[in-house]
């Protein structure tokens, strides 16, 4: 295979999971199919004509790219609508009947499995919001746009066309933050940085250079790792491709398995937390949450910034990627637990390629009011609509929640600067303990350039927490159109 010229079939591929949609308003519509025969009609005769497809996005993008050359703002003006549609195992069995082909072994067991939340110490359904378990989910249309009386009103007349076929269990807006905290999440970090770059999609920057990634540091990826039908990963060369992964059937083909998480972020709690923690350590607390999170508040990385902020890094996308945490082998300038190299730790393991096979591609959106004055103890639902796009849900979502993030043995193998063994704790963000125990991560003080000063930092709470989940196939538009109705 030439790798230039992977063909993707863009207009087959729901938009969301490869190119992304514009999203400054998002509605997640989780619903039930209550009549599997319209429900099918409507799909198939309007619905699919309105789906965002990964041409659309992409014709969009030369749409706004052409405005900004002649001097408009860009996307400003236009009210674009993005909308995808994704089944939870009970969705597609109801189309297809129960004898249909057995797909992701997690996906088929579900996020609310008991099996899955002792494996990733998620809380229990029953500590999940109740409307999100009033009854069977199905299915779930997520419909973008500029703005909440937007998306609000495509979603009604979605459902007025559907009528009875459906009947919506939750629904619920996630939104971007006012002003200049846009693109920033709730505990104030610039979010959307660092991708997978898409081999045969994503542009590469420096071809002569660096032509095995996109923008500088982001490395190229199959698209099999996101897309089905396509060549993965080859677990002992990156550059290689991979096996495509047998289908679980013909109509499979340019679907993806997307893992939605509603996080609630406890923001008062966290940020007086990290004050608190900052002040007994002798450090100061913006310094402390960058070392939680592996970044500044800007976006600029620590292995780049280990001691300051530097915005200007931060808003570089030819800059603010490009590194790796092998040179920073005592955690001088990143802590191992840090939430960016706990997910995603680069050449830290000493095995690249095996690294490349867990990565995912993010969609999330945050939803919630800001932080009322006067709000010391999180009295406002708020956080983030997890979203990410993946093939296996075990060996990708999964295996990054549990044998990363959760694992405080991970990553191992690293020792002191004297000698002694490591071990670097929880991810601080999202790792989570059996029954929300307490947590501990390996030095939030920065021993950097050089000194040895041991310190933990224990939490006896998590900052984030899961409040509803799901796991979904997001079909191709064949798919819809043929197979599946
Ligand atoms: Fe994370 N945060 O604000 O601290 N995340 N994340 N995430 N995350 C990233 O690079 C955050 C969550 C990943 O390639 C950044 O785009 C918060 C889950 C991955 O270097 C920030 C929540 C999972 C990356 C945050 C949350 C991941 C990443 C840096 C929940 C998967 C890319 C900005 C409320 C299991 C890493 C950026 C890379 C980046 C935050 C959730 C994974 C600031 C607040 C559940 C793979």
């Amino acid at each position: 295979m030439n790798y230039s010229t992977l063909q993707l079939d863009l207009n087959d591929i729901q938009g969301d999971l490869l190119t992304g949609m514009q999203k400054h308003a998002e509605l997640f519509l989780f619903f039930k199919i209550a009549d599997a025969a319209r429900f099918k009609a409507v799909v198939r005769e309007y619905v699919v004509g309105l789906l965002t497809h990964g041409g659309t996005v992409q014709e969009r993008d030369r749409i706004v790219a052409a405005r900004r050359r002649r001097g408009g703002s860009g996307s400003g003006e236009m009210p674009w609508l993005g909308m995808n549609l994704g089944f939870t195992k009970d969705g597609l069995t109801r189309l297809l009947g129960p004898t249909r082909p057995q797909m992701d072994p997690a996906f088929e067991r579900g996020a609310d499995d008991p099996e899955t939340i002792a494996a990733l110490n998620d809380p229990p359904p029953s500590k999940w919001l109740r409307s999100f378990l009033a009854d069977r989910i199905d299915a779930v249309f997520l419909i973008a746009g500029p703005d909440k009386f937007f998306v609000t009103s495509h979603g009604n007349s979605l459902r007025g066309r559907l009528g009875s076929a459906i009947k919506t269990v939750y629904s619920e807006i996630g939104t971007v933050r006012p002003g200049r905290e846009r693109g920033h999440e709730h505990f104030g970090f610039l979010d959307g940085i660092s991708q997978p770059g898409i081999r045969g999609l994503a542009p590469v920057s420096r071809p002569s250079a660096a032509p095995e990634q996109g923008l500088p540091g982001q490395d190229l990826i199959w698209a099999g790792e996101f897309v089905l039908g396509y060549p993965g990963q080859n677990p002992r060369d990156p550059i290689k491709p991979g096996p495509i992964e047998p289908l679980p059937a013909p109509w499979a083909k340019n679907g993806s398995y997307m893992v939605f998480r509603r996080l609630e972020q406890r923001v008062p709690e966290f940020r007086a937390f990290v004050a608190a923690q900052a002040a007994r350590l002798g450090i100061y607390s913006e310094l402390l949450a960058a070392r939680m999170v592996g970044r500044w508040k800007s976006g600029a990385p620590l292995e780049l910034a280990p001691l300051r902020d530097n915005p200007a890094l931060g808003a570089d996308e030819n800059r603010n990627n490009d590194f790796e945490f092998g040179d920073d082998p005592f955690q001088r300038k990143c802590p191992y637990a840090a939430h960016i190299r706990k997910v995603y730790p680069r050449d830290d393991t000493g095995n690249e390629a095996e690294v490349q096979r867990h990565r995912i591609i993010r969609a999330s959106i945050p939803f919630g009011p800001e932080v009322a004055p006067g709000e010391t103890t999180t009295r406002h639902s708020r956080g983030l609509m997890f979203v990410c796009y993946q093939t296996s849900i075990e060996r990708q979502f999964e295996f990054i929640q549990r044998s990363y993030s959760s694992d405080p043995r991970f990553v191992g193998g690293k020792t002191r600067p004297g000698g002694g063994a490591v071990t670097p704790g929880f991810d601080p963000i999202i790792g989570q303990a059996p029954s929300g125990g307490p947590r501990e991560m390996d030095e939030p003080y920065p021993n950097y350039p050089a000194g040895n000063r041991r310190t933990t930092l224990e939490m006896p709470h998590q900052f984030v927490v899961l409040t509803a989940a799901g796991y979904f196939f997001v079909p191709s538009i064949t798919a819809l159109r043929t197979a599946l109705t």
